[in-house]
C-alpha cells in the first residue's frame, strides 16, 4: 500500500507526470528496502534505495540541516559536515547513474531540487546527448549567504551540468548567475551563462497547483457539506483563520500564533469571535531543529488556549497530522482567513490551493512578501512577518473587510492562479529546455 508523501514537490509533479509518458526515479521513502520498478496511481516510478546512514547522513543531514536552512536565508543555523558532504555526493552519483540507465538516446531528464544538485553534472559526463533540466524548488540564497558553504564550488558546478536552470522567482536566477560570476568568474549576457563551450540557461518558473482539480472538487456537494460540518463542530465562529503548512521553522507558524494569542490577550478579538485551526504536517522529525519546533509551538499554543480559553473552547486548534485531499479542500473552503507567514519560502502552494478552491469568491488570504507567491499574489493581504503588529493589524484587517472588498480580491487573485497553472508551469520549463 503507497502512500503519497504530504509535501510541495510531490504535490506539484504528480499530475504533470500522469499527463505525460515518462518515469520517475526517485527514493520511495524506506530506508535499506531494495525495491523493481511499478505502477502507481498512473505513473511509472523507479526506486533508488537509501540505507539508514545515507537517510540520516545525506536526507535529513546534507539536505536538510545544511542545504535546507542555508538556502532559506539561514533561519536556522547551517550544519557543515564532511561526513554529511561525502554522503550527498554518493546518493547523487546513485541518482546520475539510474537516470543514465534509465534515459532513452537524447531523451530529456528533468531534475528536481536541492537534494540533487550534484546530478546534472553527474549526468552529462555519462550521457553528453541527454537534455538535461534543474528545477529548484526552494529559493536560491544571495551570494553572500550561498558562500558560507565549504562546497560551494561543486555545488554550483554541479548545477551548471544543466542546459536550464529554473527557479520559483527572478531573483533566485539572478543570485545564480551572480555566483556563477563572483564564484567562476564566468561571463554571461542576460541569461545565459557560457561554461566552455556550452551556454547554460538560468530563468524563472513560478510553480503552481492543479487549479482545474481543485476547483471541480469543491464544487462536490460532500466536500461543501464537509465544510459546512468543519465550522458547525468548531462551534459556528463568526470568523475561522487557517493554518496549513509542513511543520518546518521557515513557515512562520510560531509568528502568527503570537500575533493571534496578542489579539485575543489584547480584546481586540472577542472570545468566541474567531477560532485559530493550525494543521501542521508532521516533517523530518528526526532533525533535531524540528524536534526543537515542534516543542516550542505545542507550547506556544498551550499557553494562548491555557490563558484565553474557557471550558469547552479553545481559540486554537493544533493537530499535528496529515490530510487527505478532500479534507484539505474542505477546510479551505471553511475558512475566512487563510494565513501564510513564511519567512522564507521557494513559492508556497498552500496559498494558491486555497485561491484554487475559493470559487465561492469569498475568503481572504494573508500572505509573507517572503513568500514567491507574494510576486503574482499582489491582492492578498501582504505581511512582514518578523512585525508583529503588522501582522496583527492585517489578520484584522482580513477579518473585518467587506465582501465586496473580499470578492474583488479574489477574483483577480484566482485570475492568475487559474491562467498559471502547474500545466503550464511544467510546459514552459519543458519548452525552454528543448527549445
Ligand atoms: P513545501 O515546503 O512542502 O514545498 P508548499 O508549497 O506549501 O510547501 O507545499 C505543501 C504541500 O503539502 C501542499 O500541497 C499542501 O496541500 C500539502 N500539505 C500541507 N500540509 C498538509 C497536511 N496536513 N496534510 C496533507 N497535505 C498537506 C516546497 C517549497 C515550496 C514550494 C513547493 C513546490 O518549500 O516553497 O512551493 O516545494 O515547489
Amino acid at each position: 500500500m503507497w502512500r503519497r508523501s504530504p509535501g510541495g514537490l510531490v504535490t506539484a509533479i504528480a499530475p504533470v507526470l500522469q499527463r505525460r509518458e515518462g518515469a520517475w526515479i526517485g527514493w520511495h521513502g524506506a530506508p535499506g528496502e531494495y525495491l523493481d520498478p511499478f505502477e502507481h496511481d498512473g505513473m511509472h516510478l523507479i526506486p533508488v534505495p537509501l540505507s539508514e546512514s545515507e537517510v540520516e547522513l545525506y536526507y535529513e543531514g546534507f539536505s536538510n540541516a545544511t542545504l535546507w536552512p542555508l538556502y532559506h536565508d539561514v533561519v536556522a543555523t547551517p550544519v557543515y559536515s564532511r561526513v554529511m558532504w561525502e554522503a550527498y555526493r554518493a546518493v547523487n552519483e546513485r541518482f546520475a547513474r539510474a537516470a543514465a540507465e534509465e534515459a532513452a538516446e537524447n531523451a530529456v531528464v528533468w531534475i528536481q531540487d536541492y537534494q540533487l544538485q550534484l546530478v546534472p553534472a553527474l549526468l552529462r559526463r555519462l550521457r553528453p546527448d541527454l537534455r538535461i533540466g534543474f528545477f529548484l524548488h526552494i529559493p536560491f540564497p544571495p551570494v553572500e549567504l550561498f558562500s558560507q558553504l565549504p562546497w560551494r564550488r561543486e555545488i554550483v558546478e554541479g548545477l551548471l551540468g544543466a542546459d536550464l536552470v529554473g527557479f520559483q522567482r527572478p531573483g533566485g536566477a539572478s543570485n545564480f548567475i551572480r555566483l556563477c560570476r563572483r564564484l567562476l568568474g564566468l561571463q554571461h549576457h542576460k541569461n545565459e551563462i557560457y561554461v566552455e563551450d556550452r551556454v547554460v540557461r538560468a530563468a524563472a518558473f513560478p510553480i503552481s497547483v492543479d487549479f482545474g482539480e481543485l476547483d471541480s472538487l469543491v464544487r462536490e456537494p460532500h466536500i461543501i457539506e464537509r465544510a459546512k460540518e468543519i465550522r458547525s463542530e468548531l462551534g459556528d465562529p463568526e470568523c475561522l483563520l487557517l493554518g496549513v503548512d509542513r511543520l518546518d521553522y521557515t513557515k512562520g507558524i510560531g509568528q502568527r500564533l503570537k500575533a493571534f494569542g496578542e489579539l485575543l490577550s489584547e480584546g481586540s478579538i472577542k472570545p468566541g469571535e474567531a477560532a485559530f485551526v493550525q494543521i501542521a504536517t508532521p516533517s523530518r522529525e528526526r532533525v533535531e531543529e524540528y524536534m526543537r519546533l515542534r516543542d516550542s509551538i505545542e507550547l506556544q499554543v498551550g499557553r494562548i488556549n491555557g490563558e484565553q480559553g474557557e471550558l469547552g473552547q479553545q481559540p486554537v486548534q493544533y493537530m499535528h497530522q496529515s490530510y487527505g485531499r478532500e479534507e484539505l479542500a474542505s477546510l479551505y473552503l471553511a475558512a475566512d482567513v487563510m494565513v501564510v507567514t513564511p519567512l522564507r519560502d521557494g513559492m508556497n502552494l498552500v496559498a494558491k490551493e486555497y485561491i484554487a478552491c475559493r470559487n465561492d469568491l469569498r475568503g481572504a488570504l494573508v500572505l509573507s512578501e517572503f513568500a514567491g507567491a507574494a510576486d503574482e499574489l499582489r491582492q492578498a493581504f501582504m505581511v512582514n512577518p518578523y512585525d508583529v503588529d503588522g501582522l496583527k493589524r492585517m489578520m484584522l484587517a482580513a477579518m473585518r473587510a467587506t465582501p465586496h472588498d473580499l470578492s474583488r480580491r479574489m477574483r483577480s487573485l484566482r485570475r492568475r492562479v487559474a491562467t498559471y497553472d502547474v500545466d503550464r508551469w511544467a510546459k514552459e520549463f519543458l519548452a525552454s529546455l528543448e527549445s
